[in-house]
């Protein structure tokens, strides 16, 4: 396997460091094609840089876990009825006891199959004699939602690579929050010392250009955009692969179109931008995250399971959770998937894009 450096996202604990200073510089970051393993090679200050870039993310997702707390109030208020009941639980309840937080779940939009699972590994651990109390019964479920994220999407890492520019990829239906996530990420990589390079590949709508020209602004990264109307979007995001590899990017974020999932067109043109920009730099796009509208909860399954079949899905990014009660969605996509989310949306500033952390995220469900 291709050796492998990756920007880490999740919060697990880390050794602390010095804050680093938000610079608009782009680090040294030197690239040479003669040392390493297999066909393509990196130097080592290139690998060490993404190696840097991946703990000062972590880092940063530790004092985020605010923000994820506020962000799924939402979800936390359908779900405070589950303290209610286990605050006076006893063995004779049980029955009662379980249908309601069973209620409560597939009212956050556990789904189905999640929630049975839940419930019935709860019941066998209370009747089994091994849950005594309300508050062991909370443990266990947090443990039991902990464990469904963490086995199944455990990668929440960004997987770069080490070969620059690294490119990712975003996609999804329209108004999922594709270009507003694009202009988060970015803002997110930049602060942390990479040098970003954005590329508008959502030709399809004339204003969407614009709109990603304005996160370019906001953010103070450069932009590729088309050239003549009715561009292809494969060859806006291989012209700025191009660029990105010949000036020396860190990272290249394509924005693509929407429509829907079950739109015939749309899948053909994300496969064409995914083969345009192997062509320039092989091995890539290293992630394709597909945008998924947390508000839509249990119905971004079918759009996830389409767009995972027909272009590749490496991560999700699950926006507007601040404004959805159905964060239990999270669960269930990633069970159903066996895909990692790895950014949640909650809110629409800058600053509102999380490293998504399972444990974080448990805890400002089930607070
Ligand atoms: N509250 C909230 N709004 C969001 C979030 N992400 C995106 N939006 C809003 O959703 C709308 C559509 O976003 P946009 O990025 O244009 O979607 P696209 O069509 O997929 O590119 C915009 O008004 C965004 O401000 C989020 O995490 N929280
Ligand atoms: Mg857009």
């Amino acid at each position: 396997m291709a050796l492998q450096a990756h920007l880490s996202i999740s919060s697990k604990p880390s050794t602390p460091q010095p804050p680093r200073p938000i610079s608009s510089a782009s680090p040294r970051t030197t690239w040479s094609a003669s040392c390493g393993t297999r066909r393509f090679k990196c130097s080592a200050s290139q690998a060490g840089f993404f190696t840097r870039l991946g703990r000062l993310i972590k880092e940063k997702a530790k004092s985020d876990v605010e923000k994820i707390f506020s962000g799924f109030s939402k979800t936390r208020d359908n779900l405070a009825v589950i303290d209610e009941l286990l605050l006076y639980w006893n063995l004779a309840d049980t029955d009662r006891v379980l249908d309601e937080l069973e209620e409560a779940l597939l009212v956050s939009d556990f789904g189905p199959r999640i929630t049975i699972k839940i419930v019935e590994s709860l019941r066998e651990d209370i009747l089994g004699g091994k849950l005594k109390s309300g508050s062991e019964i909370k443990d266990a479920l947090k443990q039991i939602v902990l464990d469904l994220l963490t086995k199944k999407g455990s990668k929440t890492e960004l997987q770069l690579g080490f070969r620059k520019p690294a490119v990712i990829m975003i996609v999804g239906v329209n108004g999922g929050g594709k270009t507003t996530s694009l202009g988060k990420l970015a803002y997110r990589l930049k602060n942390e010392g990479a040098k970003i390079l954005m590329a508008a590949g959502d030709t399809f709508r004339a204003a969407a250009t614009d709109q990603l020209e304005i996160w370019a602004e906001r953010t103070s990264c450069e932009i590729v955009v088309a050239e003549r109307e009715n561009a292809k979007a494969s060859s806006v995001l291989s012209q700025a692969v191009k660029r990105g590899k010949e000036q020396g990017f860190d990272v290249v974020l394509c924005d693509t179109s929407g429509r829907l999932h079950t739109n015939y067109s749309l899948m053909e043109e994300l496969i064409a931008c995914k083969k345009a920009v192997a062509k320039i730099v092989p091995g890539t796009p290293n992630e394709i995250l597909l945008v998924l509208d947390g508000n839509t909860g249990l119905n971004m399954l079918p759009q996830a399971r389409e767009f995972n079949e027909v272009v590749g899905i490496t991560g999700f990014i699950l926006t507007k959770l601040d404004g959805s009660a159905r964060g239990g969605c999270v669960v269930s996509v990633v069970d159903e998937l066996g895909i990692p989310v790895k950014f949640v949306g909650v809110g629409e500033g800058v600053e509102d894009l999380q490293p998504f952390d399972a444990e974080a995220f448990v805890n400002a469900i089930f607070s």
